[in-house]
């Protein structure tokens, strides 16, 4: 069975890499509509050697699609997303719009593909760091159950989009010749306050919350504890934007719930779906977002048990925050809707 599928916001950093992925993995595609904001249509995009010309969206772009992957940020989705479910699509939705909706899953498929099937026409994809970070613990919540998270993020700029790329380049080129740098889209596009990215780390991901804690922060702790579905998880993180395009690098703590075995840990994580473990270090071998950018599995190593906690494991987790971060796992729950249905049918 074949499908009539929309990418929206398919000129942006993720919905590039969506619409890569679909034809990089023959998903069965009857017809693709890209569609984008009015500044952006017009464009041609290349999809098995044809170009398709990028539509402004609207709410009657959806009749007649069977799948659209929303990538074009929190607002449009939340205006055009329920006009797609009215068509009939399944909506799979990249953004933080409707994540903690109680009728929306919130999926990992490594993790809780199980759910997919409670969707009311939305699936939502996470975050992408919290994406890396579910995948590499739910072998461990399996075994051993996760009292607590402690998690430190080193994020690369393409999270903030293409432009924010743009900046770390530009920034980087004039540290480098001697010139004045002026930021002008971290760490917030939409804040006032800019600051620089080359050769610096800022530990602001999105906008401060009443407690103090950033969005993004938020967004891990909320989402870790649903998508796990353990609201007694504790978790605690702290995110900072590094000077690196591709490839989110997390130092996770994580507080098992009985004591393990390092070498088991070691096995399962060897063992489990979507993950490699590359954890030598007599070879200096360990994750590297250089070595993981274009990469689609969560790359762990670093183990190592707490010095004091024999429940307690550190462990580094790298991923490319673009693919299974964001546009392969929307196409991953693609390819299951689709397998279903074919099933089905
Ligand atoms: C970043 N994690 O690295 C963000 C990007 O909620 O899907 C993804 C934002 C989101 O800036």
């Amino acid at each position: 069975q074949f499908f009539n599928v929309a990418v929206v916001g398919a000129t942006g950093a993720v919905g590039q890499q969506i619409v890569r992925l679909l034809e990089e993995r023959d998903f069965p595609v009857k017809t693709l509509k890209l569609l984008s904001s009015a500044r952006s249509a017009g464009k041609k995009v290349l999809f098995k050697g044809s170009e398709v010309t990028v539509e402004e969206a609207t709410p009657d772009s959806f009749a007649g699609v069977d799948i659209a992957l929303f990538s074009a940020g929190g607002d449009i989705s939340k205006a055009l997303a329920p006009h797609a479910v009215r068509h009939g699509a399944v909506c799979i939705d990249n953004t933080n719009a409707y994540r903690m909706d109680p009728d929306t899953p919130l999926i990992v498929p490594e993790v809780n593909a199980h759910r997919i099937a409670d969707h009311k026409g939305i699936i939502a994809n996470p975050n992408c760091s919290t994406i890396q970070m579910v995948a590499a613990l739910k072998p461990l919540q399996d075994r051993y159950g996760i009292d607590r998270i402690i998690a430190s993020t080193y994020q690369a700029v393409s999270g903030a989009g293409n432009q924010a790329i743009e900046e770390l380049k530009r920034q980087s080129q004039a540290v480098l010749a001697g010139e004045d740098v002026q930021p002008d889209i971290l760490p917030v596009g939409a804040l006032p306050v800019k600051h620089q990215i080359a050769f610096n780390a800022i530990p602001q991901i999105d906008k401060f919350q009443d407690n103090g804690y950033t969005l993004e922060e938020m967004k891990m702790v909320r989402e870790t504890k649903k998508i796990m579905e353990d609201d007694s998880i504790k978790v605690t993180t702290t995110c900072v934007r590094i000077p690196v395009v591709y490839g989110h690098s997390e130092s996770v703590y994580v507080e098992l719930k009985q004591d393990a075995d390092l070498d088991e840990v070691k096995q399962l994580l060897q063992n489990a779906p979507g993950i490699t473990l590359v954890d030598d270090p007599s070879n200096q071998a360990y994750p590297l977002a250089t070595e993981a950018a274009g990469q689609n599995d969560v790359f762990v190593g670093r183990l190592r048990r707490d010095l004091d906690n024999p429940r307690a494991f550190n462990m580094w987790i790298v991923s490319d925050n673009l693919l299974k971060g964001a546009a392969w796992n929307a196409v991953q729950i693609a390819e299951i809707i689709a397998a279903k249905t074919a099933v089905n049918s």
